[in-house]
């Protein structure tokens, strides 16, 4: 078990300025009782700016959920990571599978995210994950870890990033994968980034319907380096308790 774990909350297309008292109530539980453990909170690019001013000086770490692969220009409705980093972010997730299934995303255009939010100076947390389909056909462990040597550009040798295992069929369904699963596949990502960066620390997350009574689980399952949360990291106590467990 890694002492030091990443828990990072996804909001996806959830929360307005409100909402935002959830982070402050993570925010001030965190200043009271301080874990060891390394916090983040991956918000709608609308609410970055107002999150950053109203966490100000906390431990509470904010993150875009996807950034364009260019710095500038014509591209109607898209947000730069530099975008994301001045307004106050320090991470970002990209090629989550709700992107590269609905936005059509190739490992090609997640490493070129990759780079843009390196270039930005923003920390990516790169997301891989396997379709239930791959999964039966017994393709899972080569389906990600193509995924992995696809995404994760060169450039990252030496840079601070983390990886996200989600499975696509855990994503909100309430099913996660065994203990067995998680270890095995978290091995293999392991494998694959040694041997394609020579990254030997960089935290390896689980995503995929994390909750409180699962996490603590899940956590201390080998080379489990933390957890990606959605729905559970919507409202605060359930955030705090996952951060608890872990
Ligand atoms: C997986 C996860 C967070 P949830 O997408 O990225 O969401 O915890 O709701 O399954």
């Amino acid at each position: 078990k890694q002492s030091v774990k990443m828990i990072v909350g996804n909001w996806k297309m959830n929360g307005l300025a409100a909402s935002l008292g959830e982070a402050e109530a993570v925010r001030d539980t965190l200043a009271g009782q301080p874990t060891a453990h390394r916090v983040g909170l991956c918000l709608p690019a609308t609410l970055i700016a107002q999150a950053a001013w109203r966490l100000k000086g906390g431990s509470v770490e904010i993150g875009g959920q996807d950034c364009h692969a260019e710095a500038s220009g014509a591209f109607t409705g898209s947000v730069s990571a530099g975008m994301l980093k001045d307004a106050g972010a320090s991470l970002v997730i990209v090629g989550h599978s709700e992107r590269r299934a609905g936005f059509g995303e190739s490992d090609a255009d997640v490493a070129a995210k990759v780079e843009a939010a390196l270039r930005a100076g923003l920390e990516p947390i790169v997301c891989v994950g396997e379709t239930l389909e791959q999964r039966d056909a017994g393709r899972a462990v080569e389906v990600v870890t193509a995924q992995v040597a696809g995404s994760l550009p060169e450039s990252l040798r030496g840079r601070d990033f983390a990886v996200a295992y989600e499975p696509v069929w855990a994503i909100g369904t309430g099913r996660t994968p065994t203990v067995e699963q998680v270890a095995e596949m978290h091995a293999a990502i392991r494998a694959a980034l040694v041997e394609g960066l020579g990254a030997t620390t960089t935290p390896i997350l689980y995503g995929g319907s994390v909750n409180p009574r699962n996490a603590a689980e899940l956590l201390s399952v080998a080379e489990v380096g933390g957890a990606l949360v959605g729905g559970a990291s919507l409202k605060a106590d359930d955030f705090l308790a996952i951060v608890r467990a872990a």
